[in-house]
């Protein structure tokens, strides 16, 4: 058995030259995960679901769960002494890290702190994206270009689902592997290596009731998932959780598409480039999967705000790529044009 601290000490090797930066960055993600499990798996028993305001019987305030998560990352990333800025989904601007132990921080840290906030509240799973970059900057606290730079530029990215059991799963650009949480020696194990997407799949997750609002190559999209033909294995099955990091760790491990589109509403989609789009895209092409916007690859895009949303279609290749042909076919022209360079 394999802890995640010595897998990743192990795989520094990957890194000529590599001093052990990133190793510390990521084991201080990993500890903070933990902590975050700790709150998540006793989410019923303390009060620390619904609204904040409360006090608990210590006198201290009590955190809604995202909140609570959001502080939690933020401290370990801010003593880890690795990281010399954090762009938080709970955050308005950067967090410029400065301090002593920080002053050689190389990189900067793009996350979700907890991700599928509308399932928090009814035991359903539940999960945190990271995006990790090497800083553009010379020296001092991140600035907000470090922080938004194309997903191409990323170094590693991961995901932490908690669900019926606990798992991370990243990428340093050399595959991708799972770590399940044992809870009885409070250890990340090694139990899903090199992790690889199949490359076709029958399960399409997207919210549906957004229909009516989709763009017309996803709404073909749909009837081609649910038509009858036994050759090709459809119907597909439609699974979607509504949070975005178990539906994508499904699909991962059992094959299929994850789609969130532009809407008439919202023309950029819902989800986050920085937070959401990039980090699981590049864990996807590292699983041998594709990740697109409907046209253009999502890590190629080159990010002016923060917070800038992005229609996202992941997954399996063949499944991403009828998406394309579709959408292409029905859409010709994109709601949003990016600068993709
Ligand atoms: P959040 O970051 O506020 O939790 O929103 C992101 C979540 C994703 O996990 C999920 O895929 C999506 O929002 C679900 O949105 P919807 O309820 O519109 O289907
Ligand atoms: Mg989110």
């Amino acid at each position: 058995m394999q802890t995640l601290g010595q897998f990743i000490i192990e795989r520094q090797k990957e890194f000529p030259f590599s001093k052990g930066h990133l190793s510390r960055l990521l084991r201080d993600l990993g500890i903070a995960a933990k902590i975050v499990n700790r709150e998540v798996n006793k989410a019923g028993l303390v009060n620390i679901l619904g609204e904040t305001g409360g006090v608990n019987v210590q006198g201290e305030s009590v955190k809604k769960l995202d909140v609570f998560a959001n502080e939690q990352f933020i401290a370990a990333l801010s003593a880890g002494g690795e990281c010399c800025a954090v762009a938080s989904e709970e955050e308005d601007d950067i967090i410029p890290i400065q301090s002593d132990v920080s002053r050689d921080a190389k990189y900067v840290v793009l996350i979700d702190p907890l991700d599928g906030s509308s399932n928090i509240d009814v035991n359903v799973s539940i999960g945190t994206i990271f995006s990790i970059y090497r800083r553009i900057s010379d020296s001092g606290p991140g600035s907000r270009e470090d922080c938004l730079q194309a997903g191409r530029h990323q170094v590693a990215a991961g995901y932490i689902v908690y669900g019926s059991s606990t798992m991370l799963v990243y990428t340093t650009g050399h595959g991708v592997n799972g770590f399940t949480l044992d809870p009885s020696i409070g250890e990340f194990c090694l139990s899903h290596p090199n992790l690889r997407i199949p490359e076709e799949g029958k399960i399409y997750s997207i919210n549906e009731g957004n229909y009516q609002d989709f763009p017309e190559g996803v709404k073909k999209y749909i009837k081609y998932c649910q038509a009858q033909d036994p050759a090709t294995g459809r119907p597909y099955s439609s699974r979607y959780i509504g949070s975005m990091v178990a539906d994508l760790h499904r699909n991962l491990i059992k094959g299929g598409v994850f789609i969130y589109p532009a809407t008439k509403k919202s023309p950029n989609g819902k989800l986050r480039l920085g937070y959401e789009g990039n980090p699981m895209s590049f864990i996807v092409e590292q699983a041998g999967g594709k990740a697109s916007d409907g046209y253009h690859r999502i890590m190629d895009i080159r990010p002016t705000e923060l917070h800038q949303r992005v229609p996202i279609v992941l997954g399996s290749t063949s499944m991403v790529e009828k998406v394309e042909e579709l959408i292409r076919q029905h859409d010709p022209v994109a709601s949003n044009e990016y600068f993709i360079g």
